[in-house]
């Protein structure tokens, strides 16, 4: 039986696709499990970018909601205190979310479908989020009584401001591939045919990128929602004395002056 997520690995960098499209990519605790250890193997020094994406007409529903309903059914029969969701959370979600936002090189999402639940804010946990014509974003968890985890109450309002946030959020609508580029919710939107192979140039040349400048960079982008100007500024600094002394620093300086394309090794 063909694995719940494939894991491609190439030249620098990897593909992980969510692969239960019978269930719209929605997350059990197996796939869980793979993904975790997918991007573990991913924070090694060998693997310079991620793209993460999925099979069939779905990126990913969220939380498998047959477990879910499994769990209330259990908790209706037993008379037992009701499933502790918080759990799940604190187990899968957000270890999740914090190894996307901690990995220290880039992580692409191309969003194939619908993304849905958690499975949207999942896709709005990584770098840079490409999304076919046809997709659309589903805050869908006040449809089923649940609050939006997995970084939504933190991403939206900082993408796209707090009235269109909390409209996504109360509404749980669809809003589709298109609006959230021009919400700036995402990076780009491409023809549904293009799309895989857009996203695997990106990763392809972001895995021949600066690794470290790239990693910095990241770290200072995700700590500017918490920092003050002049917190940020001394982060700037810093983070600019370490990537002024590498190797990759070195070959991109004189790669300008010599007119030609760096050759940047990741270090
Ligand atoms: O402890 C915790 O776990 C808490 C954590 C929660 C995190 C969460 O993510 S909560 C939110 C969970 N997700 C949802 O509530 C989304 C549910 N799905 C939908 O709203 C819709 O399916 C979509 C908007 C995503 C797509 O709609 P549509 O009309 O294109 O497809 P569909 O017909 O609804 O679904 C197709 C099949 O996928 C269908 O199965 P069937 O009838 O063909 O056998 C449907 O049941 C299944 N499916 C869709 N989403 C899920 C799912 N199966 C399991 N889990 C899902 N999340």
């Amino acid at each position: 039986m063909e694995s719940e997520l494939l894991v491609d690995r190439r030249e620098g960098w990897m593909v992980l696709t969510l692969n239960r499209p019978e269930r719209l990519n929605a997350l059990n605790e197996k796939l869980h499990r793979l993904l975790a250890e997918a991007l573990e193997e991913a924070a090694h020094e060998s693997c310079r970018a991620v793209l993460l994406t999925g099979t069939g007409r779905a990126f990913c529903a969220g939380e498998d909601v047959g477990g879910l309903a499994l769990a209330a059914a259990e908790f209706q029969r037993s008379g037992a205190l009701p499933p502790d969701l918080g759990v799940t959370v604190e187990a899968h979600y957000n270890p999740l979310i914090r190894r996307i936002r901690r990995l220290r090189k880039p992580v692409v999402c191309a969003v194939n479908g619908v993304a849905a639940g958690a499975g949207a804010n999942i896709a709005l946990a990584c770098d840079i989020v490409l999304a076919a014509r046809s997709a659309k974003f589903v805050q869908a968890f006040a449809s089923i009584g649940l609050v939006p985890d997995s970084g939504g109450t933190f991403f939206l309002p900082r993408l796209i401001g707090e009235a269109r946030a909390r409209a996504l959020a109360l509404l749980g609508e669809p809003l589709p591939a298109e609006t959230a580029q021009a919400w700036g919710l995402i990076w780009q939107v491409v023809d549904d045919g293009a799309l895989r192979g857009e996203a695997e140039k990106l990763a392809a040349r972001l895995a021949k990128g600066p690794t470290l400048s790239l990693a910095w960079i990241k770290e200072a982008l995700n700590a500017s929602s918490a920092n003050d100007l002049d917190a940020q500024l001394d982060l700037e600094r810093n983070l600019q004395s370490l990537a002024g002394r590498t190797p990759d620093y070195r070959e991109g300086v004189l790669a300008f002056l010599e007119k030609r394309p760096a050759n940047f090794t990741g270090r």
